[in-house]
């Protein structure tokens, strides 16, 4: 994953790994400019002037977040840095004429996991479903069995010691300007369209 420069402060923001119109139909050039342009980008914004001048400013963006996850007096710079993380791989998540169902050795690992495609599909199309309010769904590697699992606002499942393999953004701003408040439309559509399983094999 291109992760830019994420090694110290002061961290960039990770350019898209496509055009911002390459994703349309079913994300717009418009949400990702928002999305990417200016979410994305405040987060690392935010993030170099909460740690200018900390001990945290020498640290990379991964081991910032393992230090403050759970810190209550660090949960701005937490939250900051995660989002930052978080992003970077959900754009990864996705390609152009992606979706369906996936091949080579994830195929196989969620086949021993959940079934079958079709019952991962709706596993983790209910997971992103009924994260309430902001957050996002994982699949994710539990000492090699695929799991699914769902976080609130900025939580990464990284700090809790899985390795994440795929991930939605079901925050409002990923989906709203393209599909309004329908939240399970944005979902398939990333499932059968978008969701980059090269990415995931990538991580198992
Ligand atoms: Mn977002």
């Amino acid at each position: 994953m291109s992760t830019a420069n994420q090694s110290k402060a002061p961290f960039t923001l990770p350019a898209l790994p496509y055009e911002s119109n390459a994703l349309e139909p079913h994300i717009t050039a418009n949400t990702l400019s928002f999305h990417h342009g200016k979410h994305h980008n405040a987060y690392v914004t935010n993030l170099n002037k909460l740690v200018e001048g900390t001990d945290l400013a020498s640290l990379s963006l991964e081991d910032i977040m393992k230090k403050t996850a759970g810190v209550a007096d660090k949960a701005g710079i937490f939250n900051n840095a995660a989002q930052i993380w978080n992003h970077t791989f959900y754009w990864h998540s996705m390609k152009p004429n992606g979706g369906g169902a996936p091949t080579g050795a994830i195929a196989e690992k969620i086949n021993a996991a959940f079934g079958s495609y079709d019952k991962f599909k709706e596993a983790f199309a209910s997971a992103a479903a009924t994260q309430f309010g902001s957050g996002w769904a994982w699949l994710v590697s539990d000492n090699g069995t695929l799991k699914i699992v769902k976080t609130g606002n900025a939580e990464c499942p990284l700090t809790t010691g899985v390795k994440p393999i795929l991930t939605i953004d079901v925050w409002e701003h990923a989906y709203y300007l393209d599909f309004q408040n329908r939240r399970p439309d944005y979902i398939a559509t990333f499932l059968d369209k978008l969701v980059n399983w090269d990415f995931a094999n990538s991580n198992l």
